[in-house]
């Protein structure tokens, strides 16, 4: 790690280097140097992200464009530049690093601890929405081709499936079954999309709650961080993958599935944190909202699902089958949202601005 770190133009020398935080796709770690300063430190999942510079020069220009938006520091995220002023080190092989400030004074949950957190981070996003929404959207490189393609992400499943190379399909029969009953509901929001009724934004596309820092003091919304995705995409994506990770009642891969659910309060206080912060929506974008929460929801579990099947090669796994458990409480939110749809879309015409 001091091979990377002495690449970057930090304050002080490092006295720690440890690792950090509950991603399932970069390596993270916290580092400290005398000085007392904080960093976070990032080696980019090269199996994810197949173009790194692009990805970089995504986040360049994004962070530049926010940091000219906010009022203090702590509202965005700031690179932190290699000794030769770029934004990344290359190690020559696979390997591409980079460090941003520490948010200081700040929270990261994992689930929201009171509605009010939950809310804030719906403030969050949806400012994140108005900051970029005078961004050139068509300048963005797309960092994961078809990331949110739902279809797409059906055919890959169903490649996958097709090989069944560790013969692990007799172990998610039912899963299986479940997910491919709903490939056409799937293909809702990009059938909108070809028939001209969205418009293309510049979105996040990855709105987990640990996505986003409050104000540790205030609990007020801080910064967006985990700009990898930051893609034209539509606004149904970050609306929906907040409600897929923060409505549900249980973590991302609770065993129990009893416990799992989408509480509709949840979902009420996202959708009126979200609208009344981000940009005027089109009347058909309104109903897309609750379409992205069913979406991003199935989509994340056929993703899991095929990562199981395949060998567990794209998320990081904290124990065998953890992707099927992953797996298995998306389906059981989608199957809980199609229980509670009528009263979904209720909530959402009502909060029409
Ligand atoms: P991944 O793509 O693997 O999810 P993230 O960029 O989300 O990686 O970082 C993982 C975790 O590290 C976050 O959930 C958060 O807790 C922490 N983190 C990331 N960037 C910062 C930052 N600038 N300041 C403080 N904590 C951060
Ligand atoms: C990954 O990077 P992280 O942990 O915030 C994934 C998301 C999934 C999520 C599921 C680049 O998010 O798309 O929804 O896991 N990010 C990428 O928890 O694939
Ligand atoms: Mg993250």
């Amino acid at each position: 790690m001091q091979e990377v770190l002495k690449n970057f133009k930090l304050e002080g020398q490092v006295t720690l280097c440890e690792p950090y935080g509950c991603g399932h796709i970069n390596r993270t770690y916290l580092v400290v140097t005398d000085s007392g300063k904080r960093y976070i430190l990032q080696g980019i999942n090269t199996v994810a992200f197949k173009d790194v510079p692009g990805l970089m020069e995504n986040i360049g220009a994004v962070t530049r464009h926010l940091q000219k938006k906010v009022k203090s520091e702590r509202e965005c995220l700031h690179l932190v530049p290699t000794l030769e002023g770029a934004d990344y080190w290359h190690d020559g092989k696979d390997g591409y690093w980079r460090v941003y400030d520490f948010v200081e004074g700040s929270i990261c949950l994992q689930s929201p601890e009171t509605p009010e957190d939950f809310y804030q981070s719906a403030v969050a996003f949806g400012t994140f929405q108005r900051q970029l929404e005078d961004f050139p959207a068509e300048t963005l490189h797309e960092t994961i081709v078809n990331f949110h393609n739902t279809p797409d992400r059906y055919a890959k499943f169903k490649a996958v499936l097709a090989q069944d190379k560790l013969g692990r399909a007799k172990d998610a029969a039912y899963e299986i079954e479940e997910f491919l009953k709903r490939e056409e509901d799937g293909s809702t929001l990009m059938n909108m999309l070809r028939a001209g009724k969205l418009p293309l934004r510049a979105t996040h596309n990855d709105t987990k709650l640990n996505n986003v820092m409050l104000d540790a003091e205030t609990r007020n919304p801080l910064c967006v961080i985990d700009l990898d995705t930051v893609m034209p995409g539509l606004m149904a994506y970050d609306f929906g993958d907040s409600i897929r990770f923060g409505a549900a009642t249980a973590a991302e891969d609770e065993t129990d599935l009893s416990k799992v659910s989408m509480s509709l309060e949840l979902f009420e206080t996202f959708a009126r944190g979200f609208i009344s912060a981000c940009p005027e929506l089109t009347e058909e974008e309104y109903i897309s909202l609750a379409w992205g929460a069913r979406t991003m929801t199935l989509e994340c579990g056929v993703r899991f699902l095929t990562d199981y099947l395949d060998g567990d090669n794209y998320f990081a796994i904290h124990r065998p089958g953890h992707n099927l458990d992953r797996c298995r409480t998306q389906l059981k939110m989608v199957q809980d949202m199609e229980g509670k749809w009528e009263q979904m879309l209720e909530i959402i015409r009502g909060l029409r601005r």
